[in-house]
């Protein structure tokens, strides 16, 4: 499905607005500070940024006009020029018990874009969160971009790897937070949002969507009663960490991949709160009893062997809410593991 396997989109989003805690917009300047782009240079892969998109508000996009032809494509991007004009006080007010629904909605119609401009190109498109909301962006892209390439009829298979199932109805949500709704929404599961200003409307295109039957779940184990109905009621895949020690990580990516079939390519979305806090404690919602850093690689290197994959979003990494210097490195290096697995580090 990728028509040069070795070039690389890279995307830093730096966005927290999908939940309340500061610091998880820090996460991708870690990463790569860790050394994590030119780990990837060293597999082989030809990294590509992208340009900042243009704001919607007509200041803004005077001044990006302006600053055009100084700002080359970067991979890092902090989506300023659409946040900056919601920086006021009650500016973007919760709507159907959504916080910060409009940032969440531009920041993410923006990235779409920029992610559909490397996917439509046959790339390989990898995405450091941030907050998981930003795969609102990132899943829309890349379905898109596939799309364009092999027909409308072509659906790319998601992977969410996360101790939640971030598929909240907006009105069913305990939190309000978007970074637990962002699969309602890119399946159609969450209502629809009818006008077209609203918040989200943008993802109402057929093209940008996941079916829910393309879908499976890796290391849920903190699900909110919403979603357990919903997941029932979709007859969504869904393998618990449960499932996981039952029949251990192996076998899992085996039904995980025989659900998927070999025909379809792969959006792998991993929470780095997945894996048990021991590896990752340097994230928003923490869950105990969650992967090793083990079986998470293993995760991302089967899906790397099946040659299907076409992104990887590595999302939630918070160097703030560490508790100890250690615990913001061993979370670091462990989200740079990951994605190096993906990208087929392990291969001999
Ligand atoms: N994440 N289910 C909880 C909520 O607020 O909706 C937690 C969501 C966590 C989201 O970790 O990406
Ligand atoms: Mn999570
Ligand atoms: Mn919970
Ligand atoms: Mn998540």
């Amino acid at each position: 499905f990728l028509s040069n396997p070795s070039d690389l989109g890279v995307l830093g989003v730096c966005f927290n607005r999908g939940q309340t805690k500061k610091g998880v917009d820090t996460g991708p300047q870690a990463l790569i500070d860790a050394g994590l782009l030119s780990q990837l240079e060293g597999l082989g892969y030809t990294l590509h940024g992208s340009a900042s998109p243009t704001s919607s508000s007509s200041i803004a996009v005077a001044e990006a006009e302006a600053k055009k032809d100084a700002a080359p494509p970067s991979h890092v991007h902090d989506y300023r020029n659409l946040l900056d004009p919601l920086e006021k006080e009650g500016a973007d007010p919760p709507h159907r018990n959504m916080k910060n629904p409009v940032s969440v909605s531009q920041v993410t119609a923006a990235l779409s874009d920029q992610i559909y401009a490397h996917a439509s190109q046959g790339r390989m498109v990898l995405t450091l969160g941030g907050d998981h909301s930003i795969a609102m962006g990132t899943v829309s892209g890349v379905s898109r971009g596939i799309r364009s390439r092999f027909g409308a009829s072509t659906e790319t298979a998601l992977v969410w790897v996360d101790a939640h199932a971030d598929l909240n109805r907006p009105e069913d949500s305990p939190s309000g937070n978007v970074h637990g709704m962002p699969v309602a929404f890119l399946t159609g599961i969450a209502e629809e949002t009818s006008s077209p200003g609203a918040p989200f409307a943008w993802l109402k295109d057929p093209s940008f969507r996941t079916s829910y039957r393309k879908l499976v779940y890796i290391a849920l184990r903190d699900v909110d009663a919403g979603e357990k109905m919903l997941l029932r009621e979709y007859g969504i895949k869904a393998f618990s960490m449960h499932d996981i020690d039952r029949h251990g990580i192996g076998k899992i990516m085996d039904m995980c991949l025989a659900h998927i079939g070999t025909d379809v390519p792969v959006h792998l979305s991993f929470d780095v709160d997945a894996l048990d806090p021991m590896w990752a404690p340097s994230t928003g919602t923490p869950v105990r009893g969650g992967l090793t850093l083990r079986e998470g690689d293993f995760i991302c290197e089967a899906l790397h062997e099946t040659g299907q994959l076409v992104a990887v979003d590595l999302v939630e990494v918070n160097p703030h809410l560490a508790p100890d210097e250690m615990g913001k490195h061993d979370t670091v290096t462990a989200g740079c593991s990951l994605v190096r697995c993906a990208l087929g580090e392990s291969v001999l």
